[in-house]
């Protein structure tokens, strides 16, 4: 039988999952599972690189794994796990940063971005932290990594650690490609659509958490800022907001660009706007509905975690028993 290619990607707990991580990252998460081998991972340790109230990500890490599995990812045939139960992430993360360049790590722009938010903690993990992302990646021999447009960078630089590592040694690491959707890569804010929607903007209505209520969903949407023409058409330089709002709807209901704009010719934004708010609300009601069951299970997620680390401590520890054989450390 042919080997399934694999899929590895992962999600911060650093905040509540939003609109934006589902449409750019987990919805292409779960059409790929069935083709691929894939491994979804809750980056923990990523997350520690801006501080975390304990007990929070504590409650964010057990209810991403209930939204991940409520977004129809099937634990039986995906490995569900968080990064710092497999003690292999940190071990390959070191080796990797001895293989990843000052310069680099000083281009990236999430680097620059965070570091610029939160001036009084510009900490080495914080500047390192592709390293880790590369280890995550690199571990599993992934051949697609799923993410949105913001992460692409992230992604090649894991290329360019892997084959620099590879011109030394050999073929250690596969070198892994980026899967990032035609539609919905880059969901913006509704209240500023120059910035990406982000699930650090809590409480200021820019942004749609998949556990939020109905009526929180409609008035973000009925709020959200468009422009000073009535008419809407799809165009990403002129008509940011509405294009926003077009793309969100296409994904929630299906339809093209084309359809929209027929379907709303003549209409005023205040109506499509609430027909957005609804396909939105229809859309995740499903999955929230799940999550707050699954809430209700600790057990299971419990087992679902555990099951998970398990699996991929076996795959992990095959590459970094490898990797340390080909640097030359002594067999434990
Ligand atoms: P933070 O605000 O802490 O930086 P975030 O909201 O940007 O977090 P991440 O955890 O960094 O979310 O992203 C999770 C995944 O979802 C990544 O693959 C990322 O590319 C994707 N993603 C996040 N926000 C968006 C967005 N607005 N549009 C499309 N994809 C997104
Ligand atoms: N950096 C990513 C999260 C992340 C990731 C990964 C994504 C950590 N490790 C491995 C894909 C593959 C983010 O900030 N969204």
């Amino acid at each position: 039988m042919e080997q399934k290619k694999i899929i590895f990607s992962g999600i911060q707990p650093s905040g509540e999952l939003t609109l934006g991580s589902y449409i750019g990252a987990i919805k292409n998460w779960v059409n790929l599972s069935e083709e691929y081998e894939c491994y979804y991972c809750i980056v923990d340790m990523h997350a520690i690189t801006v501080r975390q109230k304990p007990a929070e990500l504590r409650k964010r890490t057990l209810s991403q794994i209930a939204q991940y599995i409520a977004c129809g990812l099937d634990p039986d045939k995906n490995t569900i796990f968080i990064q710092s139960h497999v003690p292999a992430h940190a071990e390959m993360a070191w080796v990797l940063n001895c293989y990843t360049m000052f310069g680099e790590l000083s281009r990236m722009t999430q680097f620059k971005d965070k570091a610029s938010k939160n001036a009084e903690n510009v900490n080495a993990g914080l500047f390192t932290y592709p390293a880790l992302m590369a280890a995550d990646i690199l571990l599993y021999q992934a051949d697609l990594v799923p993410v949105g447009d913001d992460q692409k960078q992230h992604v090649e630089l894991t290329r360019d650690i892997a084959q620099r590592f590879n011109s030394v040694y050999g073929d250690v690491f596969k070198i892994p490609g980026h899967y990032i959707p035609k539609v919905g890569a880059r969901i913006m804010s509704l209240t500023e659509p120059e910035a990406k929607m982000s699930k650090s903007d809590k409480g200021s209505g820019s942004c749609i958490y998949l556990m939020d209520k109905p009526e929180d969903i409609i008035r973000a949407f009925k709020r959200a800022v468009t422009d000073s023409e009535t008419v809407v058409r799809y165009n990403p330089e002129t008509k940011k907001g509405i294009s926003n709002l077009m793309t969100i709807y296409s994904v929630a209901t299906g339809k093209s660009f084309q359809d929209i704009e027929n379907e709303f010719a003549g209409k005023g934004y205040g109506e499509f706007k609430l027909a957005v708010g609804e396909s939105v609300v229809e859309l995740l009601r499903p999955i929230r509905e799940r999550a707050e069951d699954l809430m209700k299970n600790k057990d299971y997620l419990t087992q679902v975690y555990r099951d998970g680390a398990e699996k991929a401590s076996r795959t992990a520890a095959r590459t970094l028993r490898k990797v340390h054989k080909k640097l030359g450390f002594v067999e434990r």
